[in-house]
């Protein structure tokens, strides 16, 4: 990012801005030349008439902790039914095929688009979950971090922060089954990842933008021993850096963990690893409750992905208990079937609704209002994840700021108290979200990213070769 793009200013006044004690007024936000906020001063002075106004109310970018870069291009495809039993292993089925057919160039213009939309939305960092690393025919490419770099560079050209998170796919099933023909675009040891993942950070160094850590897979992926020398290395390279992985999210796994390896497979991986807030547990939906109270202690990241977890069938969450327990969650759009935070907090309350006959389930007798716990809750877990500073408007974190349309019909004329409600809970035509800085650089403006035509043509060629 050349300093020729960045906002000449480093300062933001908002009439209004949501802090972390809640909505303030008269808000004079600054930042250093590296994206970093320096000072949050509320019930400032009006500004100088060099310091930019915000066109309407400011809240902190939300970080969206799960995706899978290359399930945009199939969001859409797989809605029909192609067997008598479809789940999530038929929809597996397809998303391997398609899998098998991406190129770099392909995966870069992809990439490029969806971050393009998480930042329309609003998402301002991502924790891509990458896990084909090699060619069609499972050799290594000249570059064993080709594709990597590919999603690196697409999450800088948009601007959108990123924690790059290569994932160890190494057994195709529990019991350390050999994997499939349909996986070996995935496959790696320890050793292998490791490598890549150092010759990624030779090509793309670290900054307040980027961040590695490591994804092994689920438990069906990855062996005990595997897991331990992964986690072994991280320790060498990258102490304390993120580890992210799938788990528990469909019964059948369940299954198939408590037969070969006797446990469920959150109690499994809390028994026999040190669980802590370094951890992201994807999805985690089937917990029973004395995993859901051990999980909400160890100080690890729930990762839900609601409206993938609607679409794939995996199951609920128990979220009121976990909450109840002080449990820590994030939020990712994962497959991206929809790419915005707002649905994924209205599902995570609307199943709780559904399952328990009651309203505002999620709320808490200190946060009644439940947009804004659920919102406060899921900055504060999805910043965890990102292992980045992208938590909330204060000094020391990412300038990563939504700017409001506070004329929308979803909020037009209500209070300050019920903004959140209705950015959340209401669908009424486009977005709320006018503008966008990610890291002090303001890439979203009056709705429009500066890039989108030239990425949505590129997307379009991509998909079109993917179709084919
Ligand atoms: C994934 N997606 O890695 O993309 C997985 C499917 C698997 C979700 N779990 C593959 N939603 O779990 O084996
Ligand atoms: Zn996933």
């Amino acid at each position: 990012m050349t300093e020729s793009t960045r906002t000449s200013n480093q300062a933001l006044f908002a009439d209004h801005a949501y802090l972390l004690d809640g909505w303030r007024r008269n808000v004079l936000l600054e930042w250093d030349a590296s994206g970093t906020l320096t000072h949050v001063k509320s019930a400032a002075a009006l500004p100088a008439a060099d310091v930019p106004r915000a066109a309407g109310p400011v809240l902190p970018g939300m970080p969206n902790l799960h995706s899978h870069a290359f399930q945009r291009a199939m969001a859409g495809l797989t809605e029909y039914r192609a067997n008598a039993t479809d789940n999530f292993w038929s929809w597996r089925d397809l998303m391997y095929r398609f899998a098998a057919k991406i190129s770099p160039q392909g995966l870069a213009a992809v990439a490029q688009w969806l971050y393009i939309e998480m930042l329309k939305a609003g998402y301002t960092s991502v924790c891509e979950f990458h896990y084909v690393h090699h060619t069609p025919d499972g050799s290594r490419y000249g570059n064993p971090a080709e594709l990597a770099e590919r999603v690196v560079d697409a999450a800088q050209t948009s601007g959108i922060g990123m924690t790059m998170l290569p994932v160890l796919y190494q057994y195709g099933g529990f019991g350390a089954r050999a994997p499939s023909d349909d996986q070996r675009r995935f496959i790696n040891t320890p050793e292998s990842l490791l490598d890549l993942l150092g010759t990624l950070r030779e090509a793309r160094p670290e900054s307040a933008a980027l961040r590695y850590g490591v994804a092994p897979h689920s438990l069906r992926a990855v062996s005990e021993p595997s897991l331990r020398s992964l986690l072994d290395g991280l320790d060498t390279d990258l102490p304390g850096a993120p580890v992210h992985i799938h788990v528990a999210e469909q019964t059948a796994e369940v299954d198939a963990c408590l037969e070969t390896e006797g446990a469920r497979p959150v109690q499994w991986l809390l028994d026999r690893f040190h669980v802590d807030a370094r951890w992201c547990l994807v999805h985690a939906t089937h917990v029973d409750a004395n995993e859901t109270r051990a999980l909400a202690h160890s100080g690890a990241v729930a990762g839900l992905c609601l409206t993938t977890e609607a679409n794939l069938g995996d199951g609920i969450f128990p979220a009121h208990t976990y909450l109840d327990e002080k449990g820590r969650f994030g939020i990712g759009s994962d497959s991206h079937i929809g790419v915005d935070w707002r649905a994924e907090l209205r599902l995570l309350e609307y199943g709780q609704r559904l399952l328990r006959r009651q309203r505002n389930v999620l709320a808490s007798a200190e946060a009644p209002f439940v947009a804004d716990r659920l919102f406060d809750a899921a900055l504060d877990g999805g910043a965890r994840a990102t292992g980045r500073a992208v938590n909330g408007l204060q000094p020391g974190q990412r300038a990563d700021l939504l700017v409001l349309d506070a004329d929308h019909a979803s909020i037009a004329e209500h209070a300050s108290q019920a903004w959140l409600s209705g950015v959340v809970f209401c669908e009424h035509g486009e977005t709320p979200i006018r503008d966008v800085y990610a890291g002090g650089v303001k890439v979203v403006e009056n709705r429009r990213h500066r890039d989108e035509e030239r990425a949505y043509a590129q997307y379009r060629l991509a998909l079109a070769e993917l179709l084919k």
